[in-house]
C-alpha cells in the first residue's frame, strides 16, 4: 500500500487579489501547513505539485523562505518525498527552466523536493515502488521507460473534463482521452486548469486535477480546495477538503455584487452580438466588408480604395 498526497495550483504569494479582504499571505501558509501535516497524518510516501507552485518569480525572499521553512521543519517531513514540475507561474517571462526564481531556490533548499522530467525519479516504500515522470509547462508528455512498472505521470497542461472552459477555446486534453493516449501510465496528476476534475476508467486508472488551492476571484466562490489521497494497490482516491471560511468572509460582500452586475452586463452584450444582425461573429473583416457594402453610399470611394486592402479579396465592392 503506497498512499500519494496530491495538491492543485498553490499560487504561493503575498499580494492580496484584488476582491479578497483576509490576511492573505497567512492564508496561503496556514493551507500549505494544513496539507503538509495531512499528507503526513494519513501516511503519504509522497506529496506532489503538479506545477504554479509560486504565484510569480516575483514574490518577496520573505515568503520564499517562510516556504522554505515549511518543507523543512521537523524530521516527519523528510520521510515523504516532494515531487513537483513547473507551471508558467514558477517561470521568469514564461521561458523554460527555474532558474533565477522561487522555485529554484525551493530545490535547492529542501533536497527532499525533486523536479520531475523524462527520467523516472523513483519512490520506495518496502517491496513496492513507483516510477515518477513530469512534464513542466511547454514540455512533451515522456514516454515510461518500464511499462510494468508503476508509473505516474506529473504535468502542467490545460485538461479538461467533458466541457471547454470557454467557447472557443484549443489548447487542451480531456482527461478521459488521456487515460487512452498513455496507457502505460497508472495515474496521471495534473496542473494548469484551477477546476477540479477527476476522470476514471474501468482499471481504476486516474487523471487527477485538484484545481487550486486559493479561490482568489470571485468566479471561483464555489470552488472547493482540496488534496486528494490515492492509494496505488487499490485505487481508492479520497478527496479531503481544505478547510476554509465562507466565501463572504474572505470576499468583499460589495465588490461581489458590483462584480456580479458587470458580469451580468457583460453576459447581455454577449447574447446581443450572438443574436445581432449582420454581425459575422467576430471575424473582423467579415463585419468589415459588411459594414462597408450596407454604407457605401455614404462613404467616399477613396475610403473605399484604402479598405480594400484590408477586405478579403472576395469582397465586391463597386467602387
Ligand atoms: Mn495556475
Amino acid at each position: 500500500m503506497m498512499k500519494i498526497g496530491i495538491c492543485g495550483d498553490q499560487h504561493w504569494t503575498n499580494s492580496k487579489p484584488a476582491n479578497r479582504i483576509d490576511d492573505y499571505e497567512d492564508t496561503v501558509l496556514r493551507k500549505l501547513d494544513w496539507e503538509i501535516t495531512t499528507c503526513v497524518e494519513r501516511g503519504c510516501v509522497a506529496m506532489v505539485f503538479p506545477g504554479d507552485l509560486f504565484d510569480s518569480y516575483k514574490v518577496p525572499y520573505g515568503l520564499t523562505q517562510k516556504v522554505i521553512q515549511r518543507f523543512r521543519a521537523g524530521e516527519m517531513y523528510h520521510t515523504m518525498d516532494f515531487v513537483c514540475v513547473f507551471g508558467q507561474h514558477d517561470q521568469r517571462y514564461h521561458t523554460l527552466g527555474t532558474e533565477n526564481t522561487p522555485l529554484g531556490v525551493l530545490l535547492e533548499a529542501v533536497p527532499s523536493l525533486v523536479l520531475l522530467d523524462d527520467t523516472p525519479a523513483m519512490t520506495l516504500d518496502g517491496d513496492e515502488r513507483v516510477h515518477w515522470y513530469g512534464a513542466s509547462w511547454g514540455q512533451d508528455i515522456p514516454v515510461p521507460r518500464n511499462k510494468l512498472m508503476y508509473n505516474i505521470l506529473v504535468m502542467h497542461k490545460m485538461v479538461i473534463g467533458d466541457k471547454k472552459l470557454w467557447e472557443g477555446q484549443t489548447e487542451y486534453s480531456e482527461a478521459s482521452k488521456l487515460l487512452k493516449e498513455f496507457p502505460d501510465y497508472n495515474l496521471i496528476i495534473t496542473g494548469d486548469n484551477h477546476q477540479r476534475i477527476i476522470a476514471r476508467d474501468q482499471r481504476g486508472r486516474a487523471v487527477i486535477n485538484m484545481g487550486s488551492m486559493m479561490r482568489s476571484t470571485i468566479a471561483q466562490t464555489e470552488h472547493e480546495p482540496g488534496i486528494a489521497i490515492f492509494d496505488t494497490e487499490t485505487s481508492e482516491l479520497t478527496i479531503i477538503p481544505i478547510p476554509t471560511q465562507p466565501a463572504e468572509k474572505v470576499f468583499s460582500v460589495e465588490k461581489v455584487a458590483v462584480e456580479k452586475e458587470r458580469n451580468e452586463k457583460l453576459d447581455l452584450f454577449v447574447n446581443s452580438l450572438q443574436q445581432g444582425e449582420g454581425v459575422e461573429k467576430m471575424d473582423f473583416t467579415a463585419n468589415l466588408a459588411n459594414f462597408v457594402q450596407a454604407n457605401k453610399e455614404e462613404i467616399t470611394d477613396g475610403v473605399i480604395r484604402e479598405m480594400k486592402d484590408m477586405l478579403p479579396t472576395d469582397t465586391k465592392l463597386e467602387v
